[in-house]
């Protein structure tokens, strides 16, 4: 059998696959993926693209811009998942309502969803819509993994202060199924921490702990 690649190297491979204004409309659920969400403009199509070293995800300047689940594959069973930002106020209600519906019902109903990374910009973390996804996960027994995004913003030693006291919030509300990182994407910073944990969720048997040895 050919050895398995990293994930880190099937991350540069990544390609687009579809999108999906409607639940209905996501690929096959089958095999495993990941779920990239957060509010508006917090910086998950950017995180995407820095983890898969690929233009494949739509930044931009104004916030509300990701209006679609987008999907990418990393290989025949794997993919990775754009999710439209929460909370942005000058979207039409009507909108909201449309992806509010579509958005549960796919982290309700999506059986491939391994984990959920959410994304705060670190200068506005836990919004109540970060609680309520934590909350959700947590209730769904879905592990979180945080990416404290725009952590070139601040200062080393006060984004590490943030990164506490995210921590112990999370600790203390959500239980350790969640964990909590620094990100950048323009400095690259985090790249290696977030890789590892897409590698246990999407690759969960060779991520397992080796059995213990029989007597
Ligand atoms: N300085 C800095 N800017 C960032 C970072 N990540 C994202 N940005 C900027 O923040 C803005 C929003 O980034 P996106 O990645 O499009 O945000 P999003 O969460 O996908 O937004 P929606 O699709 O609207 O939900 C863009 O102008 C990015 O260049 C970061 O780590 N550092
Ligand atoms: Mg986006």
């Amino acid at each position: 059998m050919p050895p398995v690649m990293p994930l880190a190297i099937l991350c540069q491979t990544a390609s687009f696959i579809k999108s999906a204004s409607k639940v209905d409309q996501c690929p096959e659920d089958i095999g495993l993926e990941v779920a990239f969400a957060g509010r508006s403009n917090a910086g998950k199509s950017s995180a995407l693209n820095t983890l898969t070293h690929a233009r494949l995800a739509r930044t931009s300047k104004t916030p509300g811009r990701t209006q679609l689940i987008n999907f990418f594959a990393l290989d025949e069973h794997r993919r990775l998942v754009d999710l439209p930002g929460y909370g942005y106020a000058k979207v039409p209600l009507e909108l909201k309502e449309h992806w509010k519906q579509h958005l549960d019902a796919y982290l309700t109903g999506r059986q491939s969803l391994a984990g959920v990374v959410l994304v705060m910009d670190i200068r506005h973390p836990l919004s109540p819509f970060d609680c309520m996804m934590l909350d959700w996960a947590n209730t769904a027994g879905l592990p979180v993994h945080i990416l404290l995004s725009k952590a070139d913003k601040l200062s080393f030693g006060a984004a590490k202060g943030e990164l506490l006291k995210v921590q112990n919030r999370v600790r203390r509300e959500f239980g350790n199924r969640a964990t909590v990182q620094l990100f950048s994407s323009p400095k690259r910073m985090g790249v290696e921490e977030a890789h590892g944990v897409l590698q246990q969720w999407l690759f969960p048997e060779e991520s397992a702990e080796e059995p213990a040895p029989q007597e």
